[in-house]
């Protein structure tokens, strides 16, 4: 079967999705074709934090309704370190940012409901999908569904298939470069059904390694400690998990961490990623299909909202006025954003994880580093603005 939209979308995470509603807003028809069936992604635990930009617009897309009621707004977040704790002021450091405590997968079912109702297509449980002719005007996708070979041929296609998918790996390597880095830990996240033992999140430094505590709801947690990168959930069982956060989140007055039963168990690998440029002919990759960040900023889910921002914006101005002058800037514009996020991350991630074979000159150094953000509010000015997000431009 062959059919035709305008824009082909790859992957239905945050930026398909997402993508497929902006352009939905400007009379633009996307098709979107997912690997994945609806409810696989729709229960797919993942990212937990909005930026204040990607909760703005999530309410002036018409999308924000649940989030507005069930979400948390957090004020402020917690370093703690040397056994005590150090509030981060974000509304008060950023004039007023906040951000918001709403899981990935609820900003997913929220989108999926709002392109069905709008008579959107989302394909799921497309087999075999591959994008081909990106550096004509008449690119195509082909992929298979329930046993027939379709065809889709568009204007553009979005590669929104994230990090392992198949859009960036067709592009000819020598058109792509890569920035990669690989850290040398992983973090083991938990869902345990308890009553988060803190109002804000809690992320830890300590000399055995580090933590985080976050929450999905005022009764469910979700905790991450750092461990090594090749280890398996199976070596952790609930008690030594128990036990080792409870060390590294010890306060010198005693903080108690509330337990209850682990739901879901999980490791996540660390890593960032870049790839430049974000354009190939008529391909154009956002989301973790272009780049990745290690957890500890809570940026993944947020520059993906971001690059799709100004993907359909460049769409929309070349439907309006034919003109590919936008969608020729979408690269180094989304960019600009995705380093600034890049290099937070991996600022965090740096200063609050132990490294294997850090000299006492590193630790030292990492201490004082801590100790400057601690007693410097221009230091948590710089903190306060990245992890509540710089502005959409
Ligand atoms: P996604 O969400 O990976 O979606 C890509 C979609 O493409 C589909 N796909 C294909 N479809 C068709 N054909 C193929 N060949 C395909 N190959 C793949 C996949 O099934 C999937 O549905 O990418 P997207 O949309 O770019 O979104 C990125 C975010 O999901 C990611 O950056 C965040 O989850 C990262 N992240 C966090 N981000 C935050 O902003 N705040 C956080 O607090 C946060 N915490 C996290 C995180 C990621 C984590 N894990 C598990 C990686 C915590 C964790 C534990
Ligand atoms: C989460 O709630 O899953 C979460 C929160 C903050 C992070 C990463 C993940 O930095």
């Amino acid at each position: 079967m062959s059919r035709r939209t305008q824009v082909g979308i790859v992957g239905a995470g945050p930026a398909g999705l997402m993508l497929s509603h902006l352009l939905h807003l400007h009379g633009i028809e996307s098709v979107v074709l997912e690997a994945r069936g609806r409810q696989y992604v729709e229960e797919r635990v993942r990212a937990g934090v909005l930026e204040q930009g990607t909760v703005d617009l999530l309410i002036e897309t018409g999308v924000g309704e649940r989030m507005k009621r069930e979400g948390l707004v957090h004020h402020g977040i917690e370093l703690r370190f040397g056994g005590r704790g150090h509030r981060i002021d974000l509304s008060e450091l950023t004039g007023g940012k906040a951000v918001t405590i709403y899981a990935q997968h609820e900003v997913i079912k929220d989108l999926i409901a709002a392109r069905l109702a709008a008579g959107g297509q989302i394909v799921f449980e497309a087999e075999d999908v591959s994008g081909d002719n990106f550096d004509s005007s008449a690119p195509t996708i082909q992929f298979r569904k329930d046993g027939t070979v379709n065809e889709l041929r568009c204007d553009f296609i979005a590669g929104c298939d994230g990090f392992h998918g198949v859009c960036r790996p067709t592009v000819p390597a020598d058109a792509l470069t890569m920035y990669d880095r690989i850290y040398p830990f992983a973090w083991l996240g938990i869902l345990a059904e308890a009553r988060p033992s803190s109002e804000e999140l809690i992320y830890a430094y300590h000399e055995r390694g580090f933590a985080l505590q976050s929450m999905r709801s005022p009764s469910i947690t979700r905790l991450y400690l750092q461990c090594a990168p090749d280890e398996q959930v199976e070596t952790w069982p609930d008690r030594k998990i128990w036990d080792e956060l409870e060390k590294r989140f010890a306060t010198v007055d005693g903080w108690k961490l509330n337990q209850g039963p682990i739901v879901q168990k999980g490791i996540t690998p660390m890593r960032s990623f870049v790839v430049e440029p974000m354009q190939f002919g008529s391909l154009f990759l956002a989301g973790d299909a272009a780049h990745i960040v290690p957890p500890t900023g809570a940026k993944g889910l947020n520059l993906a909202v971001s690059d799709v921002h100004y993907l359909a914006r460049a769409l929309v101005e070349y439907y309006r006025g034919g003109s590919m002058a936008a969608l020729d800037a979408y690269s180094s514009a989304a960019l600009r954003r995705v380093w600034a996020s890049v290099r937070i991350s991996w600022y965090l991630t740096m200063l609050l994880h132990l490294f294997p074979g850090a000299s006492d000159f590193d630790l030292r150094a990492q201490e004082y580093e801590l100790e400057y953000l601690r007693s410097s509010t221009h230091a948590q000015i710089a903190l306060a603005e990245q992890y509540a997000g710089l502005p959409l431009s």
